[in-house]
């Protein structure tokens, strides 16, 4: 089976590789001739765990192959970005493209399957694009069973970090223009994944992938919000939360300086463009959880004026704990507009940074490792909860000023916390 994957970033790229070793012959396309090039070389050019080394393996049999030009295969699989603009509405123009580009080289009998997060009806909208395209090819059609074309959705749900892992394990909803589609999608898929893959139509399974970063993110904003409520109620939200998870039914999310990543950040927002009228939770949630990172830096900067001698450590500039994806980070942008107005006096600790980010090229910011900030600086602002960070003991802590935004350094005396300094400010 010849497969071709179309974009090849955090997703594509795991993918191709994956399908690859699983027996098919992979070509993988891109846009960029440097990363055709790096993946041809047997590299990578996005760190995930364990991917280098796969990469390399299947380049060295030649069951995986990059290029920047298209060729005949039997299933396409499209990976490509779907962003949102300035005014938050959903941009398909990527995969509509990656239509144009495997229309000519389409064949009967073929199967094509968008993955790419998007809003509903993007799959049929592919769909007209081939249709315009290749008239001498049918295409499928809610309601007529058989076409020459299969076109099928299927959202990956993978977690950074565990990409690899979660592309063969979790579940998948395959959902087809119509079921012959999902049908022909699904013997695809249980070529390499392991989990139960369940079919559906591809409006239903673009509005599943939506929806589950979506109930993330309300989940995340009632954690915020009480953060917010508990702190002004003097009470320690985190304490609060982990009892309140005791009860059978209950299931708190952590708050934290606001929601990072290029999905759950991005996602709800598709939802609430096609329908604003209704979406008002989803959208309140987007709006809770982007002021937290406002409100993070309004208390951090109170602290950081309380003790105009101390220098201020960041703790952690990634989007989330353990990994080194810096992509849409609150942590990074509190640490970045903290570096703009106090000059020197930032210094950033991020043990998953190999140098300062470039973001910083316009700050005086300088990144140290987590003994230098102990020795150097009176204040700490905790953004990502590293395990590195956990393990630093309160004897090690003792007599700094610590704004906590991660609940990990719960135990510092209370006189040294931001709520107390705060106090003291007035
Ligand atoms: N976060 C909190 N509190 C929490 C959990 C997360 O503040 O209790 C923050 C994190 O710090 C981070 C952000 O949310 O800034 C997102 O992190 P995450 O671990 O929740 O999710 P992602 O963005 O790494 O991956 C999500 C996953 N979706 C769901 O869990 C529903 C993943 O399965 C999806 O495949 C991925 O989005 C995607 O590609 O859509």
């Amino acid at each position: 089976q010849q497969v071709a994957v179309i974009g090849l970033g955090y997703i594509g790229l795991p993918t191709a590789a994956l399908i690859a070793r699983s027996g098919a012959k992979v070509l993988g396309i891109d846009v960029s001739a440097h990363v055709v090039d790096t993946i041809n070389s047997g590299k990578v050019h996005i760190e995930e765990v364990d991917l280098d080394g796969l990469v390399q393996g299947v380049v060295a049999r030649g069951t995986l192959r990059a290029s920047l030009q298209i060729e005949p295969s039997d299933v396409f699989v499209i990976a490509v970005p779907t962003p949102v603009s300035e005014d938050n509405a959903p941009d398909i123009s990527y995969v509509l493209n990656a239509a144009r580009t495997i229309a000519p080289v389409l064949a009967a009998g073929n199967v094509v399957i968008l993955e790419s997060t998007s809003p509903v009806g993007t799959t049929e909208a592919m769909r007209d694009v081939l249709a315009e395209l290749r008239p001498d090819l049918k295409m499928p059609h809610a309601g007529n069973g058989v076409a020459d074309i299969a076109i099928a959705y299927c959202p990956e749900r993978v977690l950074p970090g565990r990409i690899l892992v979660e592309l063969i394990d979790n579940d998948r909803c395959i959902g087809g223009i119509t079921p012959r589609c999902a049908r022909k999608a699904l013997s695809f898929y249980r070529g390499f994944v392991r989990g139960a893959c369940i079919t559906t139509s591809a409006r239903a399974a673009e509005m599943v992938k939506l929806v589950e970063n979506s109930f993330r993110d309300v989940n995340i904003a009632f954690a915020n919000e009480l953060s917010l409520i508990a702190d002004k109620a003097g009470i320690d939200v985190w304490e609060v939360i982990s009892l309140a998870n005791r009860h059978p039914r209950v299931n708190i999310l952590q708050p934290g300086p606001g929601v990072g990543g290029h999905c759950i950040a991005v996602d709800p927002w598709f939802i609430v463009h096609a329908d604003p009228e209704n979406a008002k939770l989803i959208r309140t949630a987007r709006e809770v959880n982007l002021s937290k990172t406002d409100h993070v830096l309004g208390r951090a900067s109170d602290l950081i004026d309380t003790f105009p001698d101390d220098d201020i450590a960041c703790l952690g500039l990634a989007f989330k704990p353990n990994i080194d994806d810096f992509r849409e980070s609150p942590a990074l942008e509190i640490a970045h507009r903290l570096a703009r107005r106090y000059g020197r006096r930032v210094k950033l600790v991020e043990p998953y940074a190999s140098a300062l980010p470039m973001e910083f090229a316009d700050t005086h910011a300088e990144l140290i490792d987590i003994d230098t900030a102990i020795e150097s600086c009176g204040i700490f602002i905790v953004l990502v909860d590293h395990d590195v960070f956990k393990s630093v003991p309160l004897d090690e802590r003792t007599g700094k000023a610590v704004y906590d935004t991660r609940g990990i350094w719960r135990d510092q005396p209370e006189r040294l916390t931001a709520k107390a300094m705060l106090r003291r400010v007035g």
